[in-house]
């Protein structure tokens, strides 16, 4: 049998914490390759805010709105990754989503502090993001940010809509609900990923430095869940994007453990 990815260690972590940035790496010929597919995204793309390259993987004109490309599938179907969420959601897995946060030079937009199944139609909600730095992620370029253990009891917390239009997106989890000081930095350089919990609080600070910074975050949810198109963030609500009634899910591993998702709405241009 194939050695494992995560350590038990790591699978504790991610248990306890709500996350962990695992010591797997991608190997870096395929970052350097991932990096100038993301300059291609970028200029395929220029109406769009790099922050905000939602279904970056779904090749051609998206129904989020993106010209995407299939490497970043490729990418999210690459077997140690897959593995790798498998040791913590269990082995019948679905792929459902991969963004791009792009954040530039000096006015890079900030990730406020949120919940991700706050907008998201996963019932029960469940899903692990592997979310991959391209460029180095450190505290002076706006790295992800974390509250280890807030996704212990398993509940979304309240959120506010925030109307600025410098945000990744515009929910914020009230500061009554956590507490800030508790927040860890994941600082990371290219190749290096983290994986966290759909209820762990996290967001990042605006990129006020001179180094660009970029995650591709991947989303697996586990088949037990069903992704119900008819329910969807209310227009203007989220600050992205998002057309889930046709987004294509992929069965990456395993069998659709509740029967109810549909694995062929959205592959038309696949
Ligand atoms: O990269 C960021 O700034 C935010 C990423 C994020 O919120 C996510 O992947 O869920």
């Amino acid at each position: 049998m194939a050695t494992p990815v995560l350590t038990e260690q790591e699978i504790n972590d991610y248990s306890r914490d709500g996350y962990v940035v695992p010591s797997y790496r991608l190997p870096m010929a395929l970052v350097s390759e991932l990096q100038v597919t993301l300059q291609q995204l970028i200029d395929a793309n220029p109406g769009v805010r790099p922050e905000k390259l939602v279904s970056a993987h779904i090749e051609g004109k998206n129904d989020d709105g993106v010209i995407g490309s299939q490497r970043f599938l490729a990418l999210a179907m690459f077997p140690p990754l897959v593995d790798m969420v498998s040791q913590v959601i269990g082995g019948d897995i679905a792929l459902w989503g991969c963004q791009v946060f792009c954040k530039p030079p000096e006015d890079g937009y900030a990730t406020p502090w949120h919940q991700d199944g706050q907008y998201w139609p996963i019932r029960p909600l469940a899903t692990c993001t592997v979310w991959i730095a391209l460029e180095p992620s450190l505290k002076s370029n706006g790295c992800l940010r974390v509250i280890p253990g807030s996704h212990t009891a398993k509940v979304l917390y309240p959120h506010l809509h925030e109307d600025r239009v410098e945000l990744t997106l515009n929910q914020s989890v009230h500061t009554d609900s956590f507490d800030p000081a508790a927040a860890r930095d994941l600082e990371l350089q290219p190749g290096q990923m983290s994986l966290h919990d759909v209820y762990m609080i996290h967001g990042a600070n605006a990129n006020t430095s001179n180094i660009r910074r970029t995650g591709v975050a991947i989303r697996y949810m586990p088949t037990s869940s069903h992704f119900d198109r008819r329910l969807h963030p209310a227009k203007g609500e989220t600050g992205l994007n998002l057309n889930f009634a046709t987004r294509p899910l992929w069965l990456l591993k395993g069998r659709d453990v509740c029967g109810l998702n549909d694995f062929t709405i959205g592959h038309r241009r696949a």
